[in-house]
């Protein structure tokens, strides 16, 4: 059984938020709004299909795919830019490979104790941030 990733998440950590938003090219007005933000992530996992809706009182951005099937992504309200995604599980971790024009973009989830991990990275930057459980 694969672990399950379900529920709902408060950020409580967000390293290098600024260098990841750096890389995607993301404005300085809206740079400065976003770091300010504490997300939360709605987490539905059934089976290989996931729903993760990650929400703020500035902009809130659904993600919906199955492990193993590459899927269009389109970024609104990030950096709008298209990729090309694919999730994958590399043991307990579930893994986002997201091809396109930014070069090493992705992130990785993970869970360690009751905390929900998550590293996004594009090109040389690497953003950590932690959840807790809501
Ligand atoms: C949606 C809440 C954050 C809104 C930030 C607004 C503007 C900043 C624009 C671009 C920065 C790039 C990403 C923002 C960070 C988080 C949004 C979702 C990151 C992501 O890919 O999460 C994955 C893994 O949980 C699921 O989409």
């Amino acid at each position: 059984m694969p672990v399950d990733f379900s529920g709902t998440w408060n950020l409580t950590s967000n390293d290098n938020f600024e260098g990841y938003m750096l890389a995607l090219g993301i404005d300085f007005a809206t740079r400065k709004i976003a770091k300010m933000l504490k997300p939360q992530k709605v987490i539905k996992q059934d089976g290989d299909s996931f729903s993760i809706h990650t929400t703020s009182t500035f902009r809130d951005y659904l993600l919906q795919f199955k492990i193993g099937e590459e899927f269009e992504e389109d970024n609104k309200g990030l950096d709008n830019r298209k990729c090309k995604s694919l999730v994958t599980w590399d043991n307990d971790k579930l893994v986002c490979v997201q091809t396109g024009e930014k070069k090493n973009r992705g992130w990785t989830h993970w869970i360690e104790g009751d905390d929900l991990h998550l590293e996004l990275h594009c090109e040389n930057q690497v953003c950590k941030q932690i959840y807790k459980r809501a």
